[in-house]
């Protein structure tokens, strides 16, 4: 139904100012070197790779607003807001040439550009958020002070305005809470909890998984997010790998133990792509630095890559 002509933009989003554990800016490249531009390529999409951010320059400014970007215990919410503007603007270009945005990051904090844009483009798109965490903390709820747990609060305009740094007040604050349903969730903060509740957010975590299956739960999700459509309509995918168990994608910032079987994580996306609704896809926290044996980058990164494949066409016959 979207980009029918099969024109796709691979958005590198080398970043990891949202969180502390250096290398996840790494990810972009170990999946572009295991040769994902040429495999996308094969599934029919004519493919341009697009670099907003300049790894080089950004740890540059890294270091040097590292000491003084900080809001309490929020860690460099200036250098993020700069950096998921850059990567918005980016995913809105690509989305006005009639190119799927593909965002490869980098921490999670970047859907706050890539989401941000998706919706403006396609105001009924739903959101897809597939983690082992919520990432919805808000400037007053955090407890690790890392961005990359609080791009939904942003996405939502859930943060009091008075609060939010003058780097991030370019962010629409466009999702609304119904918009949204997260799969996979294991591991969330209780000031997390509570805004779920509160908002009446689609929830399915792991539990959900094990109950009903992943089948039903995709098809809740989707029906949770364009409840008059019977689930028909625009969705964007944010999909952190953490969401996946550690098996699978043991090169990751935050894993958490008991998520996703590998074919669980691909059917989700295989869904998608047998629907052609996606409209945007994220793959993220993707850390090639974070391996305490060989086979555990080539694994994540082998991960990653499938994500993008089937998401994008590979295995629909
Ligand atoms: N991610 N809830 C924790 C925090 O720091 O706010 C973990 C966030 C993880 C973020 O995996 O994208
Ligand atoms: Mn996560
Ligand atoms: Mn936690
Ligand atoms: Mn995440």
């Amino acid at each position: 139904k979207y980009y029918e002509s099969q024109r796709l933009s691979i958005i590198t989003a080398p970043f990891s100012g949202g969180q502390s554990r250096s290398g996840v800016e790494k990810g972009p490249k170990y999946m572009l070197n295991h040769g994902l531009q040429n495999s996308l390529t094969k599934l029919g999409w004519s493919t341009v790779i697009t670099e907003p951010l300049s790894s080089a320059i950004l740890q540059i400014k890294k270091d040097e607003m590292d000491q003084n970007d900080r809001m309490g215990i929020v860690k460099r919410p200036n250098l993020v807001g700069k950096v998921t503007k850059l990567i918005y603007e980016t995913v809105t270009k690509s989305l006005s040439n009639e190119r799927f945005p593909l965002t490869l990051g980098g921490d999670h904090s970047i859907a706050m550009g890539t989401v941000s844009a998706v919706i403006d483009k396609f105001p009924d798109a739903g959101l897809l958020w597939i983690d082992a965490h919520a990432d919805i903390n808000t400037l007053t709820s955090t407890d690790s002070g890392n961005l990359h747990g609080c791009p939904v609060s942003f996405l939502m305009g859930l943060n009091d305005k008075k609060m939010v740094p003058e780097s991030m007040e370019w962010i629409p604050g466009n999702l609304k809470p119904n918009k949204i349903a997260y799969i996979g969730l294991r591991d969330i903060d209780e000031g997390e909890k509570k805004i779920l509740k509160n908002l009446g957010i689609a929830a399915f975590s792991m539990y959900h998984v094990d109950r009903l299956g992943i089948n039903e739960v995709i098809e809740m999700a989707m029906r949770a997010i364009h409840p008059e459509t019977n689930g028909d309509g625009p969705i964007m995918c944010s999909y952190d790998v953490d969401a996946l168990d550690p098996l699978y994608v043991p090169a990751t910032g935050t894993p958490v133990r008991g998520g996703l079987t590998l074919r669980e994580g691909l059917f989700l996306v295989e869904r998608l792509a047998e629907t052609g609704n996606l409209v945007g896809l994220d793959i993220v926290e993707v850390n090639p630095d974070l391996a305490s044996k060989d086979d555990h980058v080539s694994d994540t990164i082998a991960t990653s890559c499938s994500i993008a494949r089937c998401a994008l066409g590979e295995t629909l016959l």
